[in-house]
Formats: structure tokens, C-alpha cells, sequence
């Protein structure tokens, strides 16, 4: 689209969950957003951006954006809502919130995640206003906490390498991740890494748009990556593909860790992980003699039982190598703790309104149980009221089924703030007409590269909509809290966010709309992780030496259930959404089409399916309908023999039976971290064909 003399470009910051965070251009017509695109300025955009935000335009002009307050008038879940106004819905919503905070206001849940990542709309004016009330707290586990912790516990912080940088390196494992699906921007740089000669190699189970564009693909089954990575160790002893200075210098512990890894050879890791002992003794030689040699890890090889006990094995190769010396070497999972956050976060969430207060803390990958617990000692009071912002708990959290259980309960008062209709929505009795990132304020740390960044908002609401902000602070208004920082406006906010915030340079910010953390260019050349002895952790406090663990479901842990259900399902991103985000914009579900299973050849004739097929996805805790993708005959599929490849994460209202693929998954929770172990599940599969003539003689058999 060409522009016009009237056009303004307004500078913003893409708020999704995605370690690219983007800055944005944002073109307005007339009061209208005609363009959003990259920043052809800021160093990791690049002027480029992913199909789901190129059409954000589309997303928040939908036809279907809630634009009032709506009031419940049909039964939990069915989403038959009248329009109410603001006041009536904010006095009536106060009202309840107050007669249960008299009794006990920990009966009260915030429950919110990443629609927005922003400092503002996300735990900002919301933080301040559950402080002050004494409500629950949500401990936010659901994406990245089993890798994080990890990662603290070997770094001592969230920290890592440029991703620019990536484009030096020699060789690069791309480790439990797809960023041609989910970090585009990352691609690109791996990409001109790969135009100047590395070599590149993808570790998933899957055979994603990634590993088939990469140079290798090792794909081991779910959750063995800590036995992979023990047998890289074993190897790198072995051969002595070790830099003994670094290591002398800058870790702790080896001996411990060479003790556990003599046992692993790569026979021992090879049967385990259902891969060949060459390829790991061949991965291990090229990691070890090549230099600079880098590993993007990701967020997918951490949903499993052992996921935090397998990163912190990962975070360790760069260190035994002395990867780190170099620029273009070492690890990057994720690079928030470059942002010192503790007086950002103090100032914006304002923790101390609790005033000694200490209420108790829900785990929100569990919050298809406690919504249906009752009160008890170790429990506290049963859930009374769930207030709902920036998440979709009832597509995205595990076991859906007992979540919609737990959120159709006609005793509980819930509240979503949502740009639409959504699976959890339909659960509400009130949704407040929430703005979206071209209509609000914001301020953004990131941890997928180094840049601070602004959001400014590019046209006023649409509607009646309101920022999450703007609604808490009324609330608080009705609640009398009387503190000075509920007056605080949304742009005072976002543009105060970084003052308190070390080496971020907010004039810049303020004036570019993104500025750069003064981080080192190879940050632990010289060691200076920021643990206590500045010496990355092999043995950790309270973590003990790192190990592989097998997963909940799987042969070594639960061979009866292997039996029944003998297929291990993953359920990774689809390319057209962002978790939930995007599935109702018309032009990315129709490039999705619909739920799809990807399924290994072997498999899939051993049940007699075949492409196209409508298949039942099932284990003890429910089933989900999808359309058979069968490859692998011919080198040509996605799935590998013996596990299952399930896109998510669909809204379970445009499933095909109302569900989604986390009808399947579980919530036990990982290792370290206290996260979902979403790809930590066995399932059977059949075609939903003989399913369903299973189910027509059964039910005969009943009427009969
Ligand atoms: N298009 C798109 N982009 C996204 C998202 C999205 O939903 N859609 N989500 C955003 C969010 S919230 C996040 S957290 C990031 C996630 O970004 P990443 O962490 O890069 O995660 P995914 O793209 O989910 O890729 C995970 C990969 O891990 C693989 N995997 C699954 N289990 C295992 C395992 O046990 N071991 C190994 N080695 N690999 C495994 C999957 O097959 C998948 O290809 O992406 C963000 N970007
Ligand atoms: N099976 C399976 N389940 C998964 C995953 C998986 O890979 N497999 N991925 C997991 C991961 S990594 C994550 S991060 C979680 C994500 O879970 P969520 O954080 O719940 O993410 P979304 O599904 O994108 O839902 C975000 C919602 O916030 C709304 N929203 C966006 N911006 C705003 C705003 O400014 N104000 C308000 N009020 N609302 C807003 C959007 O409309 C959207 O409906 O899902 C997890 N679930
Ligand atoms: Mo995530």
C-alpha cells in the first residue's frame, strides 16, 4: 500500500508471547490502521514481520470484537450474553468482588497470562489492584518456568546470547524449537549463518518447517533430551573436546557431573531416545572441535516431566567447550534477566500494598482442579471469583475438560476482559471490551534480544472498549483504594516504566521507541555468571546434579499405560496462531484449515488410517477429533514412528466435537519450575469412523 500525505506512522511494539518482540510501524488513515509493519530500523526486526501480525489490522477490526460490557443470560459456556453498560457492569462487579473479599479475599483469582506481554496491561495496574484487595496469587508457570528455573539454577539468571550474533557461528543446534513457525526473526539469522557456511541441526521429535531446512535432523523421542545431552558430555570427555581453563575458571562441580555421565554412553542414550549411537557421536565431535559453535534452546523440550533437569544438562555443553568465549558462541534460551526488573517491577506492581500480607499462591497449570476444590486447611478457602485477562485458560491450560468443568460451576462469578468470544469468555459472567495493542499504551522488556521497548497507541479505542489498565483502576475507584499510584494514567506508566530500570537509556526509548541494554557482546568470555561465585553450577543447591528423567507417560515410568495408549503426543504450535491468539481471524484458519494429527506411516497403518482421515484421539482423561496427515514412508513426514503430532492450540468451540488437543494432556507438573508437562502424554488413536460405528452398535446394544 503506497502512502499518502495525510498517512501518520506511529511506532509500536508487536505484545505476543514470541522472543522476537518486534517494533512495529503502525500506518493510520483517516483514524484508521491501514498497514502494520516491521521497523525497518530496529536490529532484530529488520522491517520484517510474522503473517499472524502483519494481519493485526484485520484481527482488531473483526466483525466480531466485543465493543460493550456484556451480562450472562445463558447457562455457563453457552456465551449468550445482553450488553450492559460500564457502570452497571463495573458497580455490579465491585459489588461481588467486595462481599467476598469481607469474608475472605483470597477467594478471589486473578488468572491472566500473554495476550499482552506488556508492563502495563499485563501485571501492571491489575498487580497493583489484587496487592492492595489480597487476593490469590497466580504463579505464572504455564510457558517457560520449567527452563527458566533451570536456567537460573545453572547461569543464575535468564540470560544469554545476542541472537544477533548467531549469524558468526559455525554450527548451530536448534534444540526444541521451530522458529520458522514461532521466531522468525531468529531464522533469518540463522539462515545467514547457514549462506556463509554453518552447518545447522534441529533436535525435535518433529520434522518441523525448521528441521526441514536444516542441514540435520535428530529426532529423538519427547523428553529424552537430558539422555541425549548426557551422552554429548560422556563423548566430550571421552575425547577431550574440553577448554580445562574455562572450565577451571568458570564451573563448578564438573567432577559430579563426569561421574553421572561415564554411564552414559551413546548406546546407553541412543536406545533411550530412539535415535542412532553414531549420530550422537558424530553431533558430539562437531560441537566439540567446532568454534564458534551456539545453541538457540527453546521453550518445547521443556514441557516435559524431566524438562527443567534437561535444560540445565543443555546449559552446561557451552560451558565445557568454553563456547561462551566467543561472541557466536555459548546458549540462548532466554535473555529477560538482562533487564534488572526488581525496581521496574516493585514500582509497577507494587507489592508492598499487601502490607505483610502473604496470600496463598495458585499454580495456573492446575486450574481445572482448584476451581472445583472445596475449601480446606492446606487448600484455603475454595475459588469464589476468577477475574480473567490476556489468557484463554479453557483452550490453553491441560485437561480441558475438567477446566470447562471447573468454569461452568454456577456458583462461581467470573470476569474476562477479551477482544472476543472465546472459549473462556463463553464461561463469563461479565466480559469487559478489552483495547488492543494499536489502542493502549504500553512498555516492553523482552527475552529473545536486548532492546527496551514502547508501544505507543496508534488510534483510540474502537467502541467501548477500555484498556485492562483503565478497567482496574476504576475498579479500584469502586473499591475506595485511595493510593496515589491508581491515578497513575496508562501513558505516565508506560512511560515511567524503565526509569527505575539499570542502564536503560529511557530518552532514547522515549524518542525511538526502542533503545538497546548495555550487555556484552560475548557476555561470559570470561566467565561472570551472575551466581554468587559468578561460576556457572553443575550441582546446584537444591537441585542436586542434573539427571535425565523419563517422562510421566512413557515405557520407562508407566508401562501399563504404554501399553494401552502406545503413542506419545506432542502438541506444538501451529504456524497461523499464537497459542489461541488468532484462531477466529478468518484468513489464518483458513491457511490452517483444521485440527490436524501428524502421524508416522507405520503407525498409521497398523490402524489403518490414511491421509484425510478423521481420526480419535484419545487416552483416560478424553478424546479429540482430527484429520489424519500420515508421512515417513518415503523420508517425507512430519511424525517419526511412535509419536504423534498434534497442532494446537485450536479454540475447542471450532473443534470438530468442541474440544481441542488439551482434552488430552495432563496436569502434573515438571521437575523444576512447577510447569505444564504438555508433551509428556500417551494416547491411542483410531479412525473416528470405526469410533464412531463402535458407538452406534453400542448405543443400539443399550436401546435395544
Ligand atoms: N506461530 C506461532 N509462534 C509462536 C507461538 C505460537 O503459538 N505460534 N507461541 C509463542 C510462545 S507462547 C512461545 S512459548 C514460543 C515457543 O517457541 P519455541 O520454544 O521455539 O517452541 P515451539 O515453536 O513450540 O517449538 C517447539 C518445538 O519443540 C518440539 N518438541 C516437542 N517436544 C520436544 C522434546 O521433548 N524435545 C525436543 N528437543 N523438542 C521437542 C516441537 O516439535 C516443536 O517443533 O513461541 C512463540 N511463537
Ligand atoms: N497443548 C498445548 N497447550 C499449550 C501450549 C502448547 O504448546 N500445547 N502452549 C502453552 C504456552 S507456551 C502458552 S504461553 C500458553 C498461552 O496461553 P495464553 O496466555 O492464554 O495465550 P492465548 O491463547 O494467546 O490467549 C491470550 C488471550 O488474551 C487476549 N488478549 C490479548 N491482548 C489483550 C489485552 O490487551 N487485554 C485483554 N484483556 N486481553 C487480551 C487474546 O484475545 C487471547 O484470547 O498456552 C499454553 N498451552
Ligand atoms: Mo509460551
Amino acid at each position: 500500500m503506497s502512502a499518502t500525505p495525510a498517512d501518520t506512522v506511529v511506532q509500536a511494539t508487536c505484545p505476543h508471547d514470541c522472543p522476537d518482540t518486534c517494533a512495529l510501524h503502525v500506518t493510520v488513515r483517516e483514524g484508521r490502521v491501514v498497514r502494520v509493519a516491521g521497523d525497518p530500523e530496529h536490529p532484530t526486526t529488520h522491517g520484517t514481520l510474522c503473517t499472524k501480525v502483519s494481519r493485526y489490522a484485520e484481527r482488531t477490526y473483526h466483525a466480531q470484537r466485543v465493543l460493550t460490557p456484556l451480562k450472562r443470560v445463558g447457562r455457563k459456556g453457552e456465551g449468550r450474553f445482553e450488553p450492559a453498560s460500564w457502570d452497571q457492569a463495573l458497580d455490579d462487579i465491585a459489588a461481588r468482588l467486595r462481599a467476598i473479599a469481607a469474608r475472605d479475599p483470597q477467594a478471589i483469582l486473578p488468572y491472566s497470562y500473554a495476550g499482552t506481554m506488556g508492563l502495563v496491561q499485563g501485571e501492571g495496574m491489575a498487580a497493583r489492584f489484587w496487592h492492595k484487595l489480597g487476593a490469590s496469587l497466580l504463579d505464572r508457570t504455564i510457558c517457560s518456568n520449567a527452563g527458566g528455573e533451570a536456567l537460573i539454577a545453572t547461569y543464575g539468571g535468564k540470560v544469554g546470547m545476542h541472537v544477533e550474533f548467531f549469524a558468526e557461528s559455525r554450527l548451530i543446534l536448534i534444540w526444541g524449537s521451530n522458529p520458522i513457525t514461532s521466531s522468525v526473526h531468529f531464522w533469518n539469522v540463522a539462515l545467514q549463518a547457514k549462506r556463509a557456511g554453518a552447518k545447522l541441526v534441529c533436535i525435535d521429535p518433529r520434522c518441523s518447517e525448521t528441521a526441514q531446512k536444516c542441514h540435520q535432523h535428530i529426532a529423538l523421542l519427547p523428553g529424552t533430551d537430558g539422555a541425549l545431552a548426557l551422552a554429548l558430555v560422556h563423548e566430550l570427555i571421552e575425547h577431550g573436546w574440553l577448554d580445562r581453563d574455562y572450565i577451571e575458571h568458570h564451573v563448578e562441580g564438573l567432577d559430579t557431573l563426569a561421574a553421572r555421565a561415564r554411564e552414559w554412553t551413546p548406546e546407553r542414550a541412543a536406545a533411550v531416545c530412539g535415535i542412532e549411537a553414531e549420530v550422537i557421536r558424530t553431533l558430539a565431535r562437531e560441537y566439540g572441535t567446532t568454534k564458534p559453535a551456539a545453541i538457540r534452546l527453546n521453550y518445547g523440550m521443556q514441557r516435559v516431566r524431566g524438562g527443567g533437569n534437561a535444560v540445565r544438562l543443555v546449559a552446561l555443553l557451552p560451558c565445557l567447550t568454553g563456547a561462551w568465549r566467543h561472541r557466536a558462541g555459548g546458549l540462548l534460551l532466554s535473555a529477560s534477566g538482562w533487564f534488572a526488573g526488581r525496581k521496574r517491577d516493585a514500582w509497577l506492581q507494587r507489592p508492598d500494598l499487601l502490607a505483610g500480607r502473604r496470600p496463598r499462591t495458585i499454580n495456573m497449570v492446575t486450574i481445572g482442579d482448584d476451581l472445583l476444590r472445596a475449601s480446606s486447611p492446606a487448600f484455603g478457602p475454595k475459588i469464589e471469583a476468577v477475574v480473567v485477562y490476556n489468557s484463554n485458560p479453557v483452550a490453553v491450560a491441560p485437561e480441558s475438560a475438567q477446566v470447562a468443568r471447573g468454569f461452568a460451576r454456577e456458583d462461581l462469578f467470573t470476569v474476562v476482559l477479551e477482544h472476543f468470544l472465546t472459549d473462556t469468555a463463553d464461561h463469563a459472567d461479565y466480559v469487559l471490551p478489552a483495547t488492543t495493542q494499536l489502542e493502549h499504551w504500553d512498555a516492553h522488556g523482552t527475552y529473545g534480544h536486548v532492546y527496551a521497548m514502547l508501544n505507543r497507541p496508534a488510534i483510540a479505542p474502537l467502541g467501548q472498549a477500555r484498556s485492562n489498565a483503565e478497567v482496574f483502576r476504576q475498579l479500584a475507584a469502586r473499591m475506595g483504594f485511595t493510593e496515589p499510584c491508581f491515578a497513575d494514567s496508562d501513558e505516565a506508566m508506560a512511560l515511567g516504566a524503565f526509569d527505575a530500570e539499570r542502564g536503560v537509556n529511557v530518552a532514547e526509548l522515549v524518542r525511538k521507541g526502542w533503545t538497546r541494554l548495555p550487555v556484552a557482546d560475548a557476555p561470559f568470555a570470561r566467565g561472570g555468571f551472575p551466581t554468587s561465585s559468578g561460576k556457572a553450577l553443575v550441582d546446584a543447591p537444591g537441585f542436586g546434579v542434573p539427571d535425565y528423567l523419563p517422562n510421566y507417560e512413557s515405557r520407562q515410568s508407566s508401562p501399563e499405560l504404554a501399553r494401552r495408549y502406545p503413542l506419545a503426543m506432542i502438541s506444538p504450535p501451529a504456524r497461523n496462531f499464537l497459542n489461541s491468539s488468532f484462531v477466529n481471524v478468518p484468513s489464518l484458519r483458513a491457511a490452517e484449515g483444521e485440527p490436524v494429527l501428524e502421524m508416522h506411516a507405520d503407525d498409521a497403518a497398523a490402524r489403518c488410517i490414511t491421509t484425510g482421515d478423521l481420526v480419535r484421539i484419545f487416552n483416560d482423561r478424553g478424546s479429540t477429533l482430527a484429520r489424519a496427515e500420515v508421512g515417513g514412508a518415503a523420508g517425507d513426514g512430519r511424525a517419526r514412528p511412535g509419536v504423534v503430532n498434534g497442532l494446537g492450540v485450536w479454540w475447542r468451540k471450532f473443534g470438530r466435537d468442541g474440544t481441542n488437543v488439551n482434552q488430552l494432556t495432563h496436569q502434573r507438573l515438571t521437575d523444576i519450575g512447577r510447569a505444564p508437562a504438555f508433551y509428556d502424554c500417551l494416547v491411542e488413536v483410531e479412525r473416528a469412523a470405526a469410533a464412531s460405528a463402535a458407538a452406534a452398535s453400542a448405543s443400539g446394544a443399550v436401546s435395544a
